[in-house]
Parts: C-alpha cells; structure tokens; sequence
C-alpha cells in the first residue's frame, strides 16, 4: 500500500505566517507531511498533484453563511439550500461553512433549533459545516442551554440590534453576553441602530421615496456607527468577547480599533459587498438595484473601500467573511421582487429581502484584487475564523498529523486568462451574481476537502458529491478572550 494517498508537489504554501516552496503528503483526510520541496521525491503515492508555480492555501473557511432559512428579513426565504450553498462553496475553494441556525421569537429553546438545522443539512453537505446558534428569544431556558450546546460542539452565537423579528434590547443583550462568558461562547453581533433606521424609513415614505436605493439611505453609516459603539460598551460591561459582523463604515472600524488598541476582546468583520459595491449599485435602472440590497448597505465610494481595506490590514478586521444570504431576484413570493405587490406596484425598499449571494466568488474576489498579502489572505479568509470558532489547527493550517487535509490550488500566475464573472458560472441556486461582468483574474483550480479533490475547474468542474460534508464539532476560541478569570461579579461596580 502507498505510504500517501496524494501528494502535491512543487507549489508555493502559504499559511497565515509565511510562504514556503514545499510539498505536502495527505494520507486519509489528514495533512501527513509538510516538507521541503523534493522532500517526498521518494516516497510511494496513490496519486500526485504538480502544482508548480501555483499558490497552495488552505481551504476557506466562510464563517457567515445564511442557508434553507425562513423569512427573517421581510418576506424572502433563502433560495439556497445546504446542499446548493456548499456546493457553491467548495467550487469557490471554501471548505467550510458555518451557517446560522435561527431561533425564532416564539421559541424558547435553542437545542430545538440545533437539532432541526442539523435534520436539513446531515447528508446534504459538499463542505465541512457547522452552526452558528441565533438567539432571537434569550429566555432563561435558552440562556439555560448554553452548556448543551457547548456539549453539542456550539461555541458561537449571533445577535441582533435590529429587525423586528430578531432584535434584542440591551438588557437582553447583556443576558447573553453574561451566559456567553461564562461558557465560553462568542458572541456575534449584528449592529445597526433600530430606531434610527425606523426613523429614516418614515421620512422616506412621507416623501413618496421607495425606490431599492433608499434602502442605503435609510440604513446610514450613523446607525452603524451608534450601534457598533453601543456594542462594544456592552461587551466591555460585562468583559465578554464579541465579533461584529458585516463592518461597512470605516467610521466603525475606527472604533473597533480603538477598542482593541485598549486590549479589549473585540473581533471584527467585513465582506465583499464592502471592498467591491457602492450604493450606487442600488440605483440601478428599474429594480435592479434590488439585487445590492442588504444590511447594512455598501456605503458611499472607493473612499469606504479604502478604508476597508486597510482595515483588513492592520488586523482591526479578523475575518473576511461572505455573508451570503441568497434570494432569488426575480421571484415575487419568495425573492427580492416579493416587495411588489398592490399597494407598491413599483416595490418599497424596506419589503425587499436584505442580503445577497457571494460564498462561491469570496475568495476568488480578494485573490483578483491582489490587494492583500497572501500570508494576509489566507489569515482572514481562513485562519482566523478556524481560531476564532474553536476549529484550529483542523482548519485554516498546515499542521502536519493535526489539520485537515483543506487544499485551494490556485492557477500559477498569468495561467488564467482575465474574464468577466458571469452568474451561469456560479454554483448557487441563485439567479444572478452582485459581481456579474466583474474582471477576475484568478480563481481556483483545484479544491481538495480532507484529501479528495471536490472541485477541478479544468477537468470536470464540480467533482465532489452531495454527503461529502461533515459536521464539525467545535471547541474554544484561541483568540482574544475575556480579561478576567473570575466570574462578572456586580459588586464589582
Ligand atoms: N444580516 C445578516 O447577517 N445577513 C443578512 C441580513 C442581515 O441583516
Ligand atoms: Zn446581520
Ligand atoms: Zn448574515
């Protein structure tokens, strides 16, 4: 028997620390050798991989992924299921997602809901998976499940600041961060100021203004703003680490890195739609623009993107997530048009479903743009969530007898002839892309999940299968946690 099942030889390694030229053996699911290239000319393989030239990267890891979720954001329901978002995912060269399971108001339990997000998507996966828990009713019994879903490998949660279906008020939000603490789980948060944007949306109606592109008018940087600083107050209250999702405004990540500057636990991230959109992409002719819609909103030029940018590196954002949140455009029951209906024959942008597709062209966006240090990329792109979540070294690492084997192989530099992204590319079940006609310069070649390739662009495409997925039960974060070991006292105040 050979002592490999696959070896890819002669490409760049590019871990969150450094770039080496190397070889890797995988036998099994698991990275058995990292060497120095011609290390494994000797050694006895199943198969073999030149990669020579090319990028090797550890798989994504897309740690904000919406998927078969029922209407939370207006009307819309999810247009990808598990099966359709993964497979998205890995012919991106992401490998895992971990995706919400969401708690509805009426419910008081959350184990309920794990155990009905883990019935949609057992056997349906092509990616790793796992589950962020959304706590939309923080009950005592909820709050009460917390060790349950540690036990269940749950060491994340996400909140809301607004939307009547999901938000919590800030005692709410201090009972979870409380419980959070005190079992170790991170708690993610969604944070824009409600009222400010009820407010907004008011004065749009009582001047006749419902076209998509007042959603952006209606959601503005101060809402934000506000609520990212509320957030952090509140995580610096009780000193339990947080993530703020989805980071738009450069003003917010100002205050994100100040915060951190103090030492505080406060992680951050941004995505795509806010280094590549703008909201002139919501005043696009006709409804159009429906299709750039979601929350919060891109913001106002390349000014915002530069500010994003840097913000990726200086290490005030960890992660680089999708946020995919997929509704079809043109369906008018479950999709963006679902906000066209008798009273608003043209639509009204606070009815149009918020969010937009983008696990598969994530990675192959911020590898186009070359505006990261590889060593960058692959550390927010994959590394730091796989810490953030309580999945490293398994992911997001080449440790040897440790990590999974989670291979992106990209094209060698200049192999890939520039071309326009069109939708029908894509492997979501979406009807059309934010990014359609971008210019893309690279994308994946290979994706290797736990040592079989599921993705070859040049040679069959999609060549992984529906189950090849497994949950992933995860552990601690390794990242920045609470400041204090003993427990949040209030005569401490
Ligand atoms: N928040 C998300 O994280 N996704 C879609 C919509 C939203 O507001
Ligand atoms: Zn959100
Ligand atoms: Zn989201």
């Amino acid at each position: 028997m050979a002592e490999y099942d696959l070896l890819v030889i002669n490409g760049l390694v590019v871990s969150a620390e450094d770039i080496r030229e190397a070889d890797i053996g995988i036998k099994g699911d698991m990275i058995a050798a990292v060497t120095t290239r011609g290390g494994l000319d000797n050694a006895s393989t199943a198969k073999t991989i030149n990669a020579e030239g090319a990028y090797i990267t550890p798989g994504g890891l897309d740690a904000h992924v919406h998927l078969q979720e029922p209407p939370l954001f207006g009307k819309g329901s999810s247009a990808d299921t598990f099966e359709t978002g993964s497979r998205s995912a890995i012919c991106g060269g992401t490998t895992t997602v971990i995706v919400f399971a969401p708690q509805q108001k009426s419910e008081d339990t959350l184990l309920a809901t794990l155990d009905a997000t883990h019935a949609k998507a057992d056997g349906k996966c092509y990616s790793d998976y796992s589950f962020h828990l959304l706590v939309a009713n923080p009950s005592e019994n909820a709050l009460a499940e917390f060790p349950a879903l540690r036990k269940a490998g749950i060491s994340s949660l996400k909140i809301y600041m607004t939307y009547a279906a999901l938000q919590l008020n800030d005692g709410q939000i201090l009972d979870v961060l409380l419980a959070a603490r005190q079992h170790g789980i991170t708690t993610m948060i969604h944070a824009e100021n409600n009222d400010l944007i009820l407010w907004m949306t008011a004065q749009l109606e009582k001047r006749k203004m419902f076209q998509p592109k007042y959603h952006a008018t209606s959601h503005p940087a101060m809402a934000e703003i506000e609520a990212t600083y509320r957030a952090i107050c509140l995580s610096e209250f009780i000193d339990a680490p947080i993530l703020l999702v989805h980071i738009s405004s450069p003003a917010a990540a100002k205050h994100i890195k100040q915060a951190q500057d103090r030492g505080l636990p406060i992680h951050a991230e941004t995505c795509p739609q806010y280094l590549f959109l703008t909201k002139h992409d919501l005043d696009k002719p006709g409804f159009e623009g429906a299709k750039c819609v979601c929350s919060p909103p891109p913001r106002e030029s390349e000014a915002d993107h530069e500010g994003i940018w840097q913000g990726l590196e200086d290490g005030t954002f960890t992660v680089l997530s999708s946020d995919h949140c997929p509704f079809l455009y043109d369906d008018n029951q479950t999709g963006k048009k679902s906000c066209i209906d008798d009273d608003y024959p043209e639509g009204h942008f606070k009815y149009i479903p918020n969010g937009c597709p983008g696990v598969e062209t994530r990675l192959p966006l911020a590898m186009s743009a070359g505006r990261l240090e590889m060593t960058k990329f692959v550390e927010v792109t994959s590394t730091n969530a796989a810490k953030l979540y309580g999945l490293y070294p398994r992911k997001g690492a080449f440790v040897s007898g440790e990590s999974d084997a989670d291979l992106v192989i990209w094209y060698p530099e200049g192999k890939l002839e520039p071309f326009g992204l069109k939708n029908e590319m894509l492997h979501h079940n979406v009807d059309y892309t934010p990014y359609e006609g971008k210019t893309l310069n690279q994308w994946p070649r290979y994706t290797i999940l736990r040592g079989r390739v599921v993705w070859d662009r040049d040679n069959g495409g999609l060549v992984g299968k529906a189950g090849d997925g497994q949950f992933l039960h995860r552990g601690s974060s390794v990242l920045k946690g609470s400041l204090s070991d003993e427990p949040w006292d209030v005569r401490g105040f």
